[in-house]
């Protein structure tokens, strides 16, 4: 077919213009005024209009017939084309009657999607047809293929409609020598230079000139590919390069390709505006998004630095519970008790671990749920502000401040016992059971061996008694009360001694104490503010769906800006 070249640029740039349409309706770009989807097809897919005029007979039906290689306009010996028929694509076979003059036919035959066609009816016939089609064909034809038949080329009704033309319209004219075949070869020539001298005598002009046999044309193209030689001796291929040409070439249309990829930059102009506008939005949202991660990642600094150095009163709470510890075994290693627990068995060591454990854990339990409740207050007050921030810059409504609350109150929870099981496990770390319960052993040896002496000096005493000698009895009750003397003062000083060391091992592990949970409490500090970040999480999620929503969009921006430079090399 004619003009591939054409078509396939127009082609190419309707796909385009439908992605740029696409594109632009995604991002909200309005494009009416610019481009629109009824511009593109008016635009783009107007067919071009052949117009063929001649006179009776000169055998303007069968040129068409040939140039579309299609049955489509009937052929007579006889004059046959009565009034102007006006070809055209349709879905079914159907004639419609404009005037009585003027004949739509719609075909089902697909180049008549790009090629309307408008028979004529000789030019010596119906004058009043001529006044139809100069009026409403002629001025918008593409081409006006003008048919002389090679038997008489000179048909004055013809030239005589030649001369009625302005020059614009002399421009789209192209003479056709029909018939050929009917001639010898050399007389061709000869017929053609007349053909020009008159149409310069007359119409001040030389229209390109074919000579051509259509009917030898038809045959061949329809007996292809054995016609080929055929096709090329009717000269028709000649004609076809031309119009091909003329459609590739054509003012008007390379002028509408113009105007619609003008108008398509302009639209993507627009996309890429609004894109850029997107882009920066995300950007600056998502500097917006950092620079609050950064708040929270402070605010956890700042908790880290106010509460680690004392742990939240830990320090001091150790020092508590070490006064009341220690006055607790000062009860416990009395004289009477420590004396039972001689004989029933020791076992202060384990429940003094236990009670300081117990102690404790409860202290640093409610010291770290004190500390959460301040922060919980803190973060509450910049999440409120937050909110109406991410609201009014973003449109999004991120977790109510109750829902903050509830969410920190379960990150409070499970500090607070992290914390506790930390402050046990550190209390056993820190061995003062191993060495109360060493001491305690060495000083009930030492009891345990007095008070048998006492024990055995009252015995011998009573012993002697009995057999009544003199003074021994006396001597030896003196010595086991001496000896039980003895017992209480020991065991009244080793108890203060073993209190006093107790005291003050346990004052000097306060440090260790509370560095070891330092670690723990700067985690636990961590893991509160990441549940507190963790708000964020619908803040982040929007921004990846933008982001990932814009990408595939700027790739097909791109890919469509490519294309219609590309087009716009091709049409200029
Ligand atoms: N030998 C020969 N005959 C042709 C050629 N072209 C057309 N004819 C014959 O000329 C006669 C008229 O052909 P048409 O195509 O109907 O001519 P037309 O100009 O459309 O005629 P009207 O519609 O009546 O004005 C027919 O008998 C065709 O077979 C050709 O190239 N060579
Ligand atoms: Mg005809």
């Amino acid at each position: 077919m004619f003009g591939e070249k054409y078509f396939a640029t127009r082609e190419r740039l309707s796909d385009v213009v439908s992605g740029i349409l696409e594109l632009a309706k995604e991002n909200n770009v309005d494009t009416i005024g610019r481009l629109c989807r009824d511009v593109l097809d008016e635009g783009l897919a107007t067919p071009f209009l052949f117009v063929v005029c001649g006179e009776v007979n000169a055998g303007k039906s069968t040129l068409l017939n040939a140039l579309f290689a299609e049955n489509i306009c009937k052929v007579n010996v006889l004059p046959e084309t009565d009034r102007v028929i006006w070809y055209k694509y349709g879905e079914e076979r159907r004639d419609f009657e404009v005037t009585s003059l003027l004949l739509e036919r719609f075909t089902p035959v697909e180049f008549l999607k790009d090629f309307n066609l408008v028979d004529t009816p000789g030019t010596n016939s119906v004058e009043k047809s001529h006044q139809e089609i100069s009026e409403r064909f002629i001025p918008v034809a593409d081409l006006l293929l003008f048919v002389f038949p090679v038997s008489n080329p000179w048909g004055a009704a013809t030239w005589d409609f030649l001369c009625r033309q302005s020059n614009d319209v002399l421009h789209k004219v192209v003479f056709l020598l029909q018939q050929c075949d009917q001639r010898e070869p050399e007389d061709i020539p000869v017929i053609l230079n007349h053909l020009r001298d008159l149409a310069l005598k007359r119409i001040g002009m030389i229209p390109p000139v074919f000579p051509v046999s259509a009917k030898m044309a038809y045959e061949g193209k329809r007996s292809m590919p054995f016609g080929e030689e055929k096709r090329r001796k009717s000269g028709i291929i000649e004609i076809e390069d031309f119009i091909s040409k003329s459609i590739c070439e054509s003012p008007a249309r390379k002028n509408m390709l113009q105007r619609l990829r003008r108008a398509a930059s302009g639209v993507m102009q627009d996309v890429e505006e609004k894109i850029e506008i997107q882009t920066r939005a995300i950007e600056s949202d998502g500097r917006l998004l950092e620079e609050v991660e950064r708040e929270i990642d402070n605010m956890r600094g700042q908790m880290v630095r106010k509460h680690s150095q004392s742990l939240g009163g830990i320090g001091e709470v150790f020092q508590l519970e070490t006064r009341e510890a220690a006055k607790l075994l000062g009860k416990r290693l009395r004289v009477v008790p420590s004396l039972k627990r001689i004989v029933n068995g020791e076992d202060t060591a384990i429940r003094m671990e236990g009670i300081i454990q117990d102690r404790l854990q409860a202290a640093v339990e409610t010291a770290t749920a004190h500390d959460c409740s301040d922060m919980i207050r803190l973060c509450c007050a910049h999440w409120e502000t937050l909110r109406e921030k991410i609201s009014s810059t973003m449109g999004i409504e991120i977790e109510s401040v109750e829902k903050i609350e509830q969410r920190l109150s379960q990150s409070q929870a499970k500090f607070v016992r992290r914390m506790g099981r930390a402050s046990s496990q550190c209390i056993g770390n820190l061995r003062i059971r191993g060495v109360l319960d060493l001491a305690l052993r060495q000083r009930n040896a030492s009891l345990r061996l007095v008070m048998i002496l006492s024990l055995l000096l009252l015995i011998a005493a009573g012993t002697c008694g009995v057999i009544d000698i003199p003074w021994v009895p006396l001597i030896l009750l003196s010595t086991a009360l001496l000896c039980a003397g003895v017992l209480v003062v020991l065991t009244v000083h080793s108890g203060r001694e073993i209190v006093h060391d107790y005291r003050d091992r346990l004052f000097n592990s306060g440090d260790n104490f509370a560095s070891a949970l330092r670690a723990d409490y700067e985690e636990g500090l961590r893991l509160f503010f990441r549940d507190y970040a963790n708000g964020l999480e619908l803040v982040r999620k929007y921004l990846v769906t933008k982001k990932t929503a814009l990408q595939p969009r700027l790739q097909r921006w791109n890919g469509l800006f490519l294309a219609l430079k590309a087009i716009e090399q091709e049409i200029s």
